[in-house]
């Protein structure tokens, strides 16, 4: 029986039968996914001290306790509703919100939140085996806490498949437990998401990058008409923050266990004799995630981004920082491939939400690599890592037929097959990561010789707690 103590929630479950019913008979399927798909060997025998969000206040979304992963209480919040909201952008621009699913737009608003929904199981099969392979306790406990989340904003989606989509709705809900990352059959749905996370370093771009796209999708679904989405969504940007927080410390950490390797060794050492992750290696993995990422935002320009825009399904990010909200008349520049150059071009403002989109990530993401630069400057070494440029490696979009090097030079197919690992981690890379990457560190207290100890521990604990038990 599920109850409010099972799964928390501000959503009434006790008095909605019908939505008690629905969950009921989804969330043993749940369970089952997240046996099969979710952490390995991290599911009986240990105990993890992660947080749960309880309720929507300050106090209540950072609730601490030790848990076995299966037994988490995975729970439906939606922040406060905001007092007569209007619509804010789009052809419907100052009326009231909706708090139903308006019939004509059932399909693309089922169709967004089924991709959102997809990558949250998605990227927790990615991370599966992670937990063999971590730097340190506290490490693991952080990977958990990120998986734990996804999993909750996928009961996010799943809520309102089932709340506000009827039938079609638990069919979709189904379906989100039965695709899976990287199946050759049955795959994600977007690209990103069937790549496969099997180091460390994956796993800190990843949270960096990827759930930076998290970040700007959920910030501009957030600004979306219907509004139990935005109210879902701007809850769950809570928990994504400390997500991207695990990536770029993650990250921080091992450039200044590199930067301390080095400086043992007069610089002149290769750093993979010391056991270290090397700075070439570091900024191909940004080359990889940060492109990926970049594909995640869709076509450069779009005619579905302009009708979610129109019929005010999807807004941009920070919506109210603009002057215009609708957008009818204003145009966006930006650079086309012609032939085997570029050529400026002048598209309506709503065609190229996608872009706009980008644009604002890839600001974000360049503030992340400065302060990464940051622990460069204070070693006085000269070495600098950069986001390459947004054409380079792109599976989706109009530069996805034609090669570019990181600093957007046009490459032809043949030198790009000859360069390619110049830039993106080859397989003697991922060799040599998975080599520093055998043996887990399980140790309160101990880390891994490739990464610094993190600056302060979880919630105000130690460093060397014990942040997952196992039991005897
Ligand atoms: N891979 O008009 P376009 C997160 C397809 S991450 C494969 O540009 P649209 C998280 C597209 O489906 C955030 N296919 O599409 C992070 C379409 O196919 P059809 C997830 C792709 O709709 C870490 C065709 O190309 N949230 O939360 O404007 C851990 C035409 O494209 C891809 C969302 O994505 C791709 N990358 O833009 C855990 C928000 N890109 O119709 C979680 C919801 C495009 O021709 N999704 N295609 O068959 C959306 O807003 C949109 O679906 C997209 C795509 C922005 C992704």
């Amino acid at each position: 029986m599920i109850s409010a103590e099972r799964i928390p929630n501000n959503v009434g479950l006790s008095g909605n039968k019908r939505l008690q019913r629905a969950l009921e008979h989804w969330q043993p399927k749940y369970i089952q996914w997240w046996r099969d798909m979710g952490p390995q060997g991290f599911q009986d025998y240990h105990q993890v001290y992660v947080r749960t969000a309880v309720s929507v206040d300050p106090s209540g979304w950072a609730h601490f306790e030790y848990v076995k992963l299966p037994e988490y209480r995975w729970g439906i919040f939606l922040a406060d509703p905001v007092h007569d909201r209007r619509i804010g952008f789009g052809d419907f621009l100052g009326q009231p919100v909706w708090q139903e699913v308006p019939g004509e737009f059932r399909n693309q608003l089922r169709r967004l939140i089924v991709t959102q929904g997809d990558t949250e199981p998605a990227s927790v099969e990615q991370q599966r085996w992670l937990g063999q392979r971590c730097p340190s306790m506290y490490d693991l406990r952080n990977l958990f806490q990120v998986n734990v989340e996804e999993g909750r904003h996928l009961w996010a989606m799943v809520y309102l498949l089932h709340s506000y989509f009827g039938r079609d709705g638990r069919d979709e809900a189904e379906e989100l437990l039965a695709r899976q990352s990287g199946n050759r059959d049955k795959p994600r749905i977007l690209d990103a998401f069937n790549e496969p996370i099997e180091n460390w370093l994956d796993f800190f771009m990843f949270t960096m990058f990827t759930d930076r796209d998290g970040k700007s999708q959920l910030l501009s679904l957030s600004e979306s008409s219907l509004d139990p989405l935005s109210r879902t969504t701007r809850f769950m940007l809570t928990e994504e923050a400390h997500h991207m927080f695990v990536g770029e410390t993650g990250i921080s950490r091992i450039v200044e266990r590199t930067c301390q390797l080095l400086e043992r060794a007069g610089y002149s050492e290769d750093v993979r004799r010391l056991g270290g992750i090397d700075l070439p290696t570091i900024q191909k993995f940004i080359n990889l995630w940060f492109s990926l990422s970049l594909d995640l935002h869709g076509n450069e320009i779009s005619t579905n981004a302009a009708s979610y825009f129109g019929n005010g399904l999807k807004g941009r990010a920070q919506e109210e920082k603009w002057n215009d909200h609708q957008a009818t008349e204003a145009m966006y520049e930006l650079d086309v491939p012609a032939g085997g150059a570029l050529e400026a071009k002048t598209i309506p403002m709503r065609t190229a939400m996608n872009e706009v989109l980008r644009d604002w990530y890839v600001t974000d993401c360049d503030a992340g690599v400065q302060r990464w630069n940051k622990i460069f400057e204070r070693h006085g070494m000269s070495f600098r890592l950069r986001l390459p440029d947004r054409k380079f490696n792109r599976g989706i979009g109009m530069f996805s037929s034609l090669h570019f090097d990181p600093s957007g030079v046009h490459l032809s197919n043949e030198e790009w097959e000859r360069r390619k690992h110049e830039w993106l981690p080859s397989p003697p890379d991922r060799e040599y990561l998975l080599s520093i990457m055998a043996e887990p560190v399980y140790e309160p207290g101990r880390f891994a010789n490739y990464i610094a100890p993190p600056l302060r521990g979880v919630n105000r604990q130690p460093i060397n707690f014990e942040y997952v038990r196992t039991e005897a």
